[in-house]
């Protein structure tokens, strides 16, 4: 039986010519930069969380979030279902501050480190970079390998 869909929220912070990132230091995803996110509560909105999840693992809150693009996550070796709603974060209040599952640096726009990511974000990523949204689906087989996969670019995401 497949398991029920898990929505996550991934917040980036852009800021004119570099993005803020965190590697992330255990559980799902250990060992890679990513945004900042993690499992939305019940009884709390998708943006609420994604605020949530900023704060928890940076420290930091933001003036501004945009939702720009849902991505489905499948794998083959579990029934994991996961639906990421991936925010951009603009006006930065507070300083990145390293937690328990986070360490946050600044990457400019031209060393944005794919090659320690997610293998999908490569794709996604530079319609992110490009203030465009986004809807994907990526389904993973051994390894972390993509075997499968669509991504367009949207008019709109809610
Ligand atoms: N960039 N999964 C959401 C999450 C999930 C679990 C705990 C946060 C992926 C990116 N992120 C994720 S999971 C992010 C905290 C991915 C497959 N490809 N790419």
């Amino acid at each position: 039986m497949a398991d029920k869909k898990k929505i996550l929220t991934l917040c980036i912070i852009r800021e004119p010519g570099r993005v803020l990132l965190g590697m992330k230091k255990r559980g799902f995803g250990a060992g890679r930069w990513n945004g900042f996110g993690g499992k939305v509560c019940e009884e709390e909105t998708v943006e609420a969380a994604a605020r949530r999840e900023l704060y928890e693992e940076a420290s930091v809150r933001v003036k501004k979030l945009k939702k720009v693009g849902i991505l489905d996550f499948s794998f083959e070796y579990n029934s994991d279902l996961l639906e990421v709603h991936v925010f951009k974060g603009e006006g930065i209040r507070g300083n990145p501050y390293e937690s328990e599952e986070m360490r946050p640096r600044w990457f400019s726009l031209d060393e944005v480190p794919f090659h320690e990511m997610w293998p999908d974000d490569k794709y996604w990523f530079p319609l992110f970079l490009a203030d465009k949204s986004f809807r994907g689906r990526f389904h993973f087989g051994p390894d972390d390998m993509i075997v499968d996969q669509a991504l367009s670019e949207e008019e709109k995401i809610r």
